[in-house]
């Protein structure tokens, strides 16, 4: 009699410290989302329109990312001629056709689903333009700083076609295409001066993802369609936050190193981009961006007088249109 109450006692006791349960109610160990910002179209570069994400007065400089937009460009626009120095241009196909050159005789086409990764380092002139047709052309355009020691480095091109980017199916009804780091398993070659994560997600109605993320990268989503439920706690409940299609929603900075992404009764489709911050000055002037108002002073001159990385610069002027 004696025993079996002790017995009940300390089994009690285990339950109450090992209770199965506290899995399911303590705290969270999904990152949150601190703020789901709204990302109306606004015109840029010559009869374009973008939804700017992160950039936007509200979204300015999510360390290491500079901007993302939203691009629809249909015959009439495009974005001709002009340089970049000390970042990345990350550009991301999902319509259409897109066509660009630039000033060392570099040329290309990229279609739906094709990504093309470009390190501008210590300078680029180019032009990036639809090609003329019936569909207009809609993508992702992300910059991304570079830190100071690759800021000045020879330009770079990564370009891989949609079949040749690698996808990671945790389960039927979860595609993940895996355009840099790594997802479920799955990781892609292209080379991050500054580590990144650039995944695109689509989820079918009713769906859980667990994506891990480095405890020290900041990040957040680029809703494209649908709606997701992100954080929270396992069963989904606590912490929860709605995303809807044109918002970006940002992760919080605790440490924790995944992200729950649940779908309902709508499937989704968004990106996932995260990176380690540089935690370096910023100073922009358009599409320069360096450490120090000396620098751009430097870059501006350099442009000016085709010299340093600008060599071919000088009377250059783009053949596409
Ligand atoms: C620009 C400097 C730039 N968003 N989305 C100044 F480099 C640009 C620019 C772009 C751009 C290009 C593409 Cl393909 C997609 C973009 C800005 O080229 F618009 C301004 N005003
Ligand atoms: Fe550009």
């Amino acid at each position: 009699m004696h025993f079996r109450t002790t017995t009940t006692f300390a089994l009690s006791v285990a339950l109450l410290i090992f209770s199965p349960l506290d899995f399911v109610t303590s705290a969270s160990t999904s990152r949150s989302i601190t703020r789901a910002v709204l990302s109306e179209e606004q015109d840029e570069g010559v009869g374009a329109r973008v939804r700017r994400s992160i950039g936007r007065p509200e979204l300015r400089n999510h360390d290491p990312f500079l901007m993302l937009d939203e691009f629809n460009i249909d015959n009439n626009g495009g974005f001709p001629d002009h340089p970049h120095r000390g970042f990345e241009t990350v550009t991301y196909m999902l319509e259409g056709q897109f066509q660009h050159e630039d000033f060392a005789g570099h040329k290309g086409v990229i279609g739906p689903g094709d990504l093309q990764w470009m390190t501008a380092g210590r300078g680029i002139v180019h032009s990036e333009m639809p090609v003329k047709s019936n569909t207009r052309a809609h993508g992702l355009q992300l910059w991304i700083n570079l830190p100071k020691e690759h800021k000045m480095c020879e330009p770079q091109y990564q370009e891989l076609l949609d079949q040749e980017i690698p996808r990671a199916q945790p389960e039927e009804g979860i595609v993940v295409k895996v355009m840099a780091g790594k997802s479920y398993g799955v990781e892609s070659k292209v080379y991050t001066r500054t580590p990144t994560m650039f995944l695109d997600f689509k989820m079918a109605p009713h769906k859980v993802a667990e994506q891990t993320i480095p405890a020290d990268y900041t990040g957040f989503i680029y809703m494209l369609s649908g709606t997701t439920f992100i954080g929270g706690n396992n069963d989904g409940e606590n912490g929860v936050f709605e995303g809807k299609a044109h918002h970006t929603l940002t992760f919080s900075e605790d440490g924790k190193d995944t992200v729950r992404i649940e779908t309902r009764e709508e499937p989704a489709h968004f990106v996932f981009i995260a990176g380690q911050p540089l935690h370096e000055p910023i100073v922009q002037h358009g599409p320069f961006v360096m450490n120090t108002n000396e620098e751009i002073y430097e870059t501006v001159f350099d442009f000016r007088n085709a010299v340093n990385g600008f060599e071919r610069a000088d009377q250059w002027r783009s053949s596409i249109e």
